[in-house]
């Protein structure tokens, strides 16, 4: 069970209603959120980014200067790297996330390749660091929310300094005025909030490397850094739910199924189907991929002709040869649980009023 602290987490950073997998691009409100401390008070007016470090030319931008230079937008599918945790026994004491920790946005700033560029890094650069205005603490230590990521990949295609989602300023919870956006990557990359850009000539051996975001499978394992997000298909619930169980119903007769699939290593290639609890799997059909990091639509025709309870399950695999688990594979922070979704659903003889 829970914790009254983890539904206080749960009840702060809420999920993607997975209904809302309907749209092809997640409304703002409707994307999920996590924020380990609290919304930061932003100034925008005295806000400026400042890129700092082992660079030629250390760098102070407002957001107009940011506004000025060449914009580039990514359509891009988040997830929390907590995606799955709830389902994972040993219970791990953390935010409680089922499976609605995720969300696709249209994501718009400037190439953080131009911004290095221009700062000039020296050549002993080796990370950069991203540090948000946000504060807390986390077992004793306190710290503003930073996170690093290597200099190559720092200076790849479609890594984002972003101020805009959706055609809209950031909102205060997305990290207004300005986020960093590396799609394909885990949710935890993406530094909200941001002020401060630093490059580095060691490895960032900061708390959200060190202490957190690791695969572990004990307390005495090192491990090693969660990253990129593996291959995850989710289906929209068909039918309707019960208010207290979500259970859902559906009336007997063909049921069209329809849902999302995303990796970050490699384009989703194959989605499949299952409706007797994984015994047995059809191929899904994959709508064209439109945007590299963006999700990608399946449909799947369900002939659910006879009354009874089943078990759905829906499986992506990408290009890599990546695919999903059917159980859960456990580790100490409860990462990258992405064993394939079971949806009950009991199929009705007849519609009641
Ligand atoms: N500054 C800052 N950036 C942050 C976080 C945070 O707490 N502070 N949370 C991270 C985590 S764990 C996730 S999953 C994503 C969530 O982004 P979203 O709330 O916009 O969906 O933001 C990341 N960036
Ligand atoms: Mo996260």
């Amino acid at each position: 069970m829970i914790s009254q602290d983890e539904l206080q987490l749960a009840a702060r950073n809420h999920g993607m209603p997975l209904e809302a997998l309907r749209y092809p691009i997640t409304p703002a409100g409707l994307h999920y959120l996590l924020i380990h401390y609290d919304i930061p008070d932003v100034d925008a007016g005295r806000w400026a980014l400042s890129v700092e470090g082992r660079v030629a030319r250390p760098l102070t931008l407002t957001l107009a200067d940011l506004r000025e230079r060449p914009a580039h937008e990514v359509t891009s599918t988040m997830e929390c790297a907590g995606n799955g945790r709830a389902l994972l026994a040993p219970h791990i004491v953390s935010q409680p996330w089922l499976l609605e920790a995720v969300g696709n946005a249209a994501w718009k700033g400037v190439p953080l390749r131009a911004i290095l560029e221009e700062a000039e890094p020296l050549d002993d650069a080796v990370e950069v660091v991203f540090i948000g205005l946000d504060r807390g603490f986390e077992k004793g230590v306190e710290q503003s929310y930073q996170r690093s990521l290597g200099l190559d990949v720092a200076l790849t295609d479609d890594v984002l300094l972003a101020y805009e989602m959706n055609g809209a300023p950031l909102l205060p919870q997305h990290g207004f005025p300005l986020r960093l956006l590396v799609p394909g990557w885990y949710g935890m990359t993406n530094v909200k909030w941001l002020a401060g850009i630093t490059v580095v000539a060691e490895p960032f051996e900061g708390y959200q490397h060190t202490a957190a975001y690791r695969y572990r499978d004990n307390e005495e394992d090192e491990g090693s850094p969660v990253t990129r997000m593996p291959p995850r298909a989710l289906m929209v619930p068909p039918g309707i739910p019960d208010f207290n169980t979500r259970a859902r119903t559906v009336p007997a007769g063909p049921c069209a199924l329809q849902g999302r699939a995303w990796s970050g290593w490699a384009p989703v290639t194959r989605v499949e189907v299952s409706t007797d609890g994984g015994e047995t799997w059809g191929d899904a059909e994959l709508e064209p991929l439109d945007s590299r990091w963006g999700w990608r639509g399946w449909a799947f025709e369900w002939a659910a002709d006879e009354p009874g309870e089943y078990v759905l399950c829906c499986r992506a695999e990408d290009e890599a040869g990546n695919v999903q688990p059917l159980e859960p594979i456990w580790n100490v922070g409860g990462y990258s649980n992405n064993a394939v979704q079971r949806v009950y659903v009991a199929v009705a003889a007849e519609q009641k009023a």
